[in-house]
């Protein structure tokens, strides 16, 4: 008999949230693996084009498929009891995925989507429902929280957790071989207009700060006809906005990158495309500004952190100011909009000073584009990380939340202070 699968992507516990195309591509990509293996349902908690989000005016998306979800205020966990910001829960209403749960026979296996680590609460509500609902289900985690704090998630009473990117444990666990060639389930959606997609997994830097290099060992690149197949699935299912997901979407360009984007052009496939992970400034050569902003990248995230050269030495040497200068010379003379070309700068990382990130905010500004404050989330086993256990409890994976850090570290009126002083600089720009 084939086997039943539910996916769930849950709500997010948070301060914050915004699509900022958020899609659960893990859980996608594993499905996909599983393609005409098994039957497939989706709940996604954070589809903006479901009919509870679009009836909504203040959801709408911008041009670019962006937008807020729905959300309810709630109160603080204790652990963030003293960060004066109101705590909310973003996705469908809790009690939409428990009549969905009645309204349908169990599944054999519900897989459950997990990614930042600090938005577990999320993760343990679908796991509750399920339980409750379908109990003879099994239920299985994967993805960032499951491969970060991996004894944390142990506790939330799921049946099996699938660690790193090791996909041989769950095989063995489903029974059912996986296909690699196959392209995410996007077909999983009834309508989309914005997805993503990866060419590369990993990282060759190691930065003191990112669990990127442990998880996935070194930079490798996915078959290139994979991702050319999933992105025609994309076109044609009327997708209009294409975010990458790639860690490090610039290195070794003439390899990965570049002959996408030719064959991209050659095929003639009309979409826009956007980096919003960050890209390493230092790759940015004129050539390949040229090819990103022809064959349609839209939005430019640039990887800065710190405008310190001590700061980013001691980090991992990424990038360095110089390099981001060119980069946005590249990008512009290319025809890129300077306003659609972001930095990101580290908020509130331990072994950074208010000074310099001052100073980072102003040299963003300098070049006229905008700048984005990255708020920081400490990350267990990185170096910067465990140096944060002198002010946090890093086991306890709420107190990684990455509007929390910053508040903690440097207090309230100061990091309202650095916000408002970022959106001055990019008002300034308009
Ligand atoms: C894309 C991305 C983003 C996107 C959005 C991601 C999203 N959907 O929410 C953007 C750019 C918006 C983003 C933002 C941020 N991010 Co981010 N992001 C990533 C990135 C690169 C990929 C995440 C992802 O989708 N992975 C899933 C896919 C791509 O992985 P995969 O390899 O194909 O998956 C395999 C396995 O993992 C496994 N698997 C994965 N999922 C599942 C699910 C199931 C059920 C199963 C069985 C298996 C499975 O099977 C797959 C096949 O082998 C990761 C780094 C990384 N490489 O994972 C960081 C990462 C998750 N981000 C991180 C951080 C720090 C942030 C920010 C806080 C940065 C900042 N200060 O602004 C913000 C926070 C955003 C917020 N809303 O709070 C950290 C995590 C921090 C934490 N505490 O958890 C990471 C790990 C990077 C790092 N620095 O180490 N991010
Ligand atoms: S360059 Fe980016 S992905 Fe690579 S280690 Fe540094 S922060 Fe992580």
């Amino acid at each position: 008999m084939t086997p039943k699968i539910l996916l769930v992507n849950p709500p997010i516990y948070d301060f914050a949230a915004y699509d900022f195309w958020l899609k659960p591509y893990g859980l996608l990509s594993v499905a996909g693996f599983l393609r005409s293996k098994a039957d497939f349902n989706l709940f996604d908690y954070l589809d903006r084009l479901h009919p509870f989000m679009t009836k909504q005016k203040e959801l709408q998306s911008d041009q670019w498929g962006r937008g807020r979800f729905y959300y309810e205020i709630i109160p603080n966990p204790p652990a963030l009891s003293h960060i004066p910001r109101y705590y909310r829960r973003f996705g469908l209403p809790r009690n939409m995925f428990q009549r969905f749960l009645m309204k349908h026979p169990p599944c054999d296996f519900v897989l459950v989507q997990t990614m930042m680590t600090y938005w577990y609460p999320g993760v343990a509500e679908v796991i509750a429902d399920t339980r409750k609902a379908w109990p003879k289900t099994k239920i299985i985690l994967g993805g960032n929280y499951v491969t970060l704090c991996s004894n944390h998630a142990e506790t939330l009473g799921a049946d099996f957790l699938v660690q790193g990117i090791n996909l041989q444990p769950l095989r063995e666990y489903l029974d059912i071989k996986p296909d690699l060639k196959q392209p995410a389930l996007w077909e999983a959606y009834g309508k989309l207009n914005t997805a993503v997609l990866r060419l590369s997994d990993g990282c060759p830097f190691s930065c003191t700060y990112c669990s990127v290099p442990k998880v996935y060992g070194q930079f490798g690149t996915r078959p290139p006809e994979r991702s050319l197949a999933e992105l025609q699935l994309l076109v044609k299912r009327g997708v209009k906005n294409i975010a990458f997901y790639d860690d490090a979407l610039v290195f070794q360009a003439e390899k990965v990158l570049m002959p996408f984007l030719e064959e991209v052009l050659k095929r003639d496939i009309k979409v826009n495309l956007h980096s919003p992970n960050g890209l390493n400034a230092r790759f940015i050569t004129k050539d390949l500004a040229e090819l990103m902003v022809q064959v349609g990248f839209k939005t430019f995230y640039l990887g800065l952190e710190s405008v310190s050269s001590q700061w980013q030495q001691r980090t991992g040497s990424k990038v360095s100011s110089a390099e981001l200068a060119k980069a946005v010379e590249h990008l512009t003379a290319a025809g890129a909009e300077p306003t659609n070309i972001t930095a990101y700068q580290i908020l509130g990382h331990p072994q950074t000073d208010i000074a310099e990130l001052e100073a980072s905010m102003h040299f963003a500004n300098s070049l006229s584009i905008r700048g984005m404050l990255a708020d920081f989330s400490p990350i267990p086993d990185t170096p910067d990380g465990e140096y944060c256990r002198m002010w946090v409890d890093m086991d306890e994976p709420l107190f990684h939340n990455k509007t929390a850090f910053p508040i903690i570290l440097w207090g309230f009126d100061e990091v309202n202070r650095l916000k408002d002083l970022q959106r001055q600089l990019n008002r300034s720009l308009a």
